[in-house]
């Protein structure tokens, strides 16, 4: 089973890797299902985020940038009410042993699923606080169990022009593509995304699956991926294909430096007050502790 029974996980893993515990049957439900119970659990590397405040459903949902549906921050929640995210297959291929189709619901380990919920940070110019319901990455990937030659992992998200209206455009060279190093992608950190406050996840946040990687910024986080292949080169990220000079493939978050058009030393984070405050951005956006070694020895300037 891909999803890990309370009894399997090891406490490490859990006071490391979520703020709450739900149980819940996932497959099934409808959006808009609440959540039975919240149990909050000690301390963890979220322990920060506990005394910051949730954004607000309403911002985290119709406040989004998912060029399949347009470029402007309201087209996703406006038009992707046609996006059909199921039934769902996802291909895995590439470096590894056991490459194949994988259904959503074999992704979600059958038909209980033992839900995490992450309370993480994602910030760009302007930060969230979202509590994400998703899976580490790494018990997904190693199913597949990539060999020696993978270096990296690519994710590329579907492409349906007759649901994403976006996509009859050319503002992107669809599909759209991310990538992560293998060491990132098995980082607790690194999560799958397939819902947020205690929903499946909405059209417009990547339904219905997308990845989370809260000390990177937002383009990193590639919404309704349908392939994962493993690599031998580092992938070619669509931001870095549109832009090379202005967004690499590492996209860690640094406040030292700056996007060549604006400072990225502040945010502006979203949490439902009426004027939003500017708050210092924070090296690999609070999450230097979990993930610093990863860059141990790289000149972070050079990659951005
Ligand atoms: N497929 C796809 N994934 C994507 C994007 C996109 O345009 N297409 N936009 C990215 C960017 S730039 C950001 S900031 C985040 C936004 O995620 P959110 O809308 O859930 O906040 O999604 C990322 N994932
Ligand atoms: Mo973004």
């Amino acid at each position: 089973m891909l999803i890990k029974r309370p009894s399997d996980i090891r406490a490490s893993e859990i006071t490391d890797e979520s703020v709450y515990w739900n149980r819940r049957d996932f497959i099934g439900t409808t959006a808009g299902v609440a959540l039975a119970a919240t149990m909050p659990l000690v301390n963890g590397f979220v322990r920060s985020e506990q005394d910051e405040k949730l954004t607000p459903y309403s911002d985290v949902t119709r406040y989004n940038n998912f060029y399949e549906f347009g470029t402007d921050k309201s087209d996703p929640a406006r038009r992707s009410g046609k996006f059909q995210p199921r039934p769902w297959t996802i291909r895995v291929d590439g470096e590894c042993n056991k490459p194949g189709e994988i259904g959503l619901e074999d992704f979600m380990g059958g038909h209980t699923l033992e839900e995490r919920v992450y309370r993480l940070r994602c910030v760009e110019a302007w930060s969230m606080v979202v509590p994400w319901i998703g899976i580490p990455m790494a018990d997904v990937l190693n199913r597949f169990e990539p060999n020696g030659n993978a270096r990296f992992v690519r994710f590329e998200t579907v492409v349906r022009p007759d649901e994403m209206p976006g996509q009859k455009t050319r503002v992107v060279d669809w599909p759209y593509v991310e990538g992560l190093r293998m060491d990132e992608a098995n980082n607790p950190l690194a999560i799958f995304g397939v819902g947020l406050y205690g929903e499946v996840l909405p059209n417009q946040n990547g339904a219905p699956l997308r990845i989370v990687i809260p000390w990177k910024y937002g383009f990193k986080s590639i919404k309704s991926i349908v392939r994962i292949s493993f690599v031998r080169q580092m992938p070619l990220n669509t931001w870095k294909a549109l832009q090379p000079s202005e967004y690499g493939f590492y996209a860690n978050v640094n406040p030292e430096v700056d996007h060549p058009r604006w400072s990225q030393a502040s945010e502006r984070r979203i949490d439902g007050s009426f004027f939003p405050k500017r708050i210092d951005t924070m090296m690999f956006n609070g999450y230097a502790e979990q993930v610093g070694s990863l860059y141990a020895g790289m000149d972070l300037r050079r990659w951005f």
